[in-house]
């Protein structure tokens, strides 16, 4: 108790020493002078800042079962909006505008479509997002998308960073349960390293069973920029998390389940388990070579155990390894040891012999320092240090990635630098543009599990706890705590000069294409709108503006049965004047942010008075901006 008061009265210290210097800041402007904001802040633990001050980096935050993507600032941690991606959202609509439900369904395998209308749906409505990477060339973020993983029904995403909005979703064939992903760093993204976590047969009909023997696991190659699957690599072993070099030339996937067993037991038996790297360029050559088999659309490679092709190599780690990390320094690879107290190091430069004379499959480990209980993932500054976080620990140890290297060659120096408390089991872990050759040294998010008593107790279901630790300093020093909802497991951390997402829709925007095209084919311009219905037999298209504080139709007539879609342009373009269509009890409601155009398609088979509402507050008069649907009864 006496400890945490003073810890309390350490950052009150800090802040106050913050507001001092972020007052002179403030008459200096943006720009150069917040990154001296940040080394000021940096220097003085804290993470402070003051009304209006803009953060430095933008964070990018998974929200694992929630299934959306989230944007905090940092160093403030302060929420700045939530993307749906894999989720419904009550707010914007998606899952269910025409425009989102395009997004959500177009990517889905046949036979998955198939199964959700025997269910009654269209789409999915949950998903497990675990890991949001942004896109690279040359080894640096360069703003373009973000790419994200569900866990729980086999897709891959992308969220464009022009308008922050996801644009494509993807099913990946063959595969169950993708977990690990990462876009490859050089000599561009290129490729999206993809890892199905869980084991089944090759074909999934049903043939097969209750037959482990017969299940295999797949990796798998997406174009990143056509967002569809570019290769497939079938692998012994199950996969977990996934890194790749900055060389362009490897990727890395850990197995926790080497064993291939079916319960804990099984799992766990062995001591050691395995890193699979692929060979790119190997396994471009065997598909343009023809050594593959085409499933489901997709080329699919062999590269189990035994197999003579050259695409993978195995390289036994103890045991039950979890987070694959590439250091900045452009040539190490940790493998976390999780059930192993220690974090193996792969120099990329040594992989090469492995694949050019079958040497020893471990003579690329380069380091093996012990760390402590349960290292699950690293992240890194720019000055030779690694940060892992330690499971059952709860702590995060900083070591030099060199000494480690000393140390394995038989050295007696010890590599650990600092050990630091985070509340409670820390997971993944990200640091300032950590997973960049730009890691910059400031920053370290502790992504911790459990928060048990660090806030106001809301119930049994508890927030996660986020740790920002300020790393530039020699001593670590934790300097915020951050309650989040269900469950990110995954942060980036990037630069904000690299983000710079627009203000207004441009009106050509590809995302309401349809509706472009289906305006033009019934004769009205979607900034016009149309002053009544088309009819189209049974079908009913409604087409209005809206400009605050009105919409173009204050009402409209259909019939009882009709297939309405409203179609809603906003011409207003001022800055953050969106405006939201919400059909009262029918369950419809949508954002349409400022020169965008979203649609949306209901029956009406309510017959009566009902009233739509701008449900974005948008104006002074935005309680007035609404109007009447009316909904002539069926002739009895
Ligand atoms: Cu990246 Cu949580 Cu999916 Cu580790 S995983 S913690
Ligand atoms: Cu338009 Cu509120």
């Amino acid at each position: 108790m006496s400890d945490s008061l003073y810890k309390m009265a350490m950052t009150r210290r800090g802040m106050l020493g913050a507001t001092a210097s972020g007052a002179v800041l403030a008459t200096t402007g943006v720009g150069a002078s917040m990154m001296s904001a940040t080394a000021a802040k940096a220097a003085e633990g804290t993470s402070h800042l003051e009304p209006g001050e803009l953060d430095d980096y933008y964070g990018f935050w998974s929200s694992g079962q929630t299934g959306e993507l989230r944007i905090l600032g940092v160093p403030s941690m302060r929420e700045f909006m939530r993307i749906p991606v894999f989720n419904r959202c009550s707010a914007t609509g998606w899952g269910q505008t025409n425009e989102s439900l395009k997004i959500l369904t177009e990517g889905l395998l046949p036979e998955t479509k198939a199964f959700l209308a025997a269910n009654g749906k269209q789409t999915y409505d949950n998903g497990d997002l675990h890991h949001p990477h942004m896109s690279f060339t040359d080894g640096v973020y360069d703003g373009r998308f973000l790419f994200m993983n569900d866990k729980a029904n086999t897709r891959v995403a992308r969220v464009r960073c022009d308008v922050m909005k996801c644009d494509k979703i993807i099913e990946i064939p063959n595969a169950h349960d993708i977990h690990g992903m990462r876009p490859q760093k050089y000599p561009r993204t290129g490729y999206v390293f993809a890892n199905g976590e869980h084991e089944a047969p090759l074909v999934n009909d049903g043939t097969i069973l209750d037959e482990p023997s017969e299940y295999v696991n797949i990796f798998t190659a997406i174009d990143g920029d056509e967002m569809t699957v570019a290769w497939q690599v079938i692998v012994s072993g199950n996969l977990d998390n996934t890194d790749c070099d900055y060389q362009g030339k490897y990727a890395f996937s850990t197995s926790y389940n080497s064993e291939m067993g079916m319960n804990l037991t099984e799992m766990t038996e062995k001591e050691t388990d395995h890193v699979v790297i692929f060979n790119i360029k190997a396994i471009e050559a065997a598909i343009a070579a023809g050594d593959y088999q085409e499933l489901n659309g997709a080329k699919v490679v062999d590269g189990r155990k035994g197999t003579t092709n050259n695409v993978t190599r195995y390289v036994p780690i103890p045991n039950s390894p979890h987070g694959v990390n590439a250091a900045p320094d452009k040539k190490h690879i940790m493998i976390n040891g999780k059930l192993s107290p220690t974090v193996s190091v792969i120099d990329v430069e040594k992989v090469d012999a492995l694949f050019a004379d079958g040497a020893d499959e471990r003579s690329c480990i380069v380091a093996e320092p012990e760390l402590g209980l349960g290292p699950l993932h690293t992240a890194f500054d720019n000055r030779g240090n690694a940060y892992t976080t330690l499971f059952l620990d709860s702590q995060v140890v900083k070591w030099d990635i060199a000494k480690a290297i000393e140390a394995y060659a038989g050295s007696d120096v010890d590599p650990i630098v600092d050990k630091i408390d985070v509340h409670y089991q820390p997971g993944h872990n990200s640091t300032s543009m950590g997973e960049t050759a730009d890691a910059d040294g400031k920053w370290l998010i502790s992504m911790n599990k459990f928060s048990k008593d660090r806030f106001l107790n809301v119930g049994p279901l508890k927030p996660e706890n986020e740790q920002l630790i300020d790393i530039s300093g020699d001593k670590m020093k934790v300097v915020h705590d951050s309650p989040t909802f269900a469950e990110p497991h995954d942060s980036i951390i990037v630069r904000r000069d690299i983000v710079n997402p627009v203000n207004l829709w441009d009106r050509n925007d590809p995302t309401w294409e349809d509706a472009r095209q289906q305006a033009a084919a019934d004769g009205v311009d979607l900034e016009e709108g149309a002053e009544e219905p088309i009819r189209d037999g049974n079908k009913v298209r409604v087409y209005m503006t809206s400009q605050a504080p009105t919409f173009s139709l204050e009402k409209f007539s259909v019939k009882q049965g009709d297939e309405v879609t409203v179609y809603v342009t906003n011409l207003d373009d001022v800055d953050d004047v969106t405006h939201g269509f919400c059909m009262a009890n029918f369950g419809v409601a949508m954002e349409v942010a400022p020169q965008a155009t979203a649609s949306v398609t209901f029956v009406a088979e309510r017959p009566g008075v009902h009233w739509f509402y701008c449900q974005w507050f948008c104006h002074a008069l935005h309680m007035e901006m609404r109007g009447r649907m009316f909904v002539e009864p069926r002739e009895a």
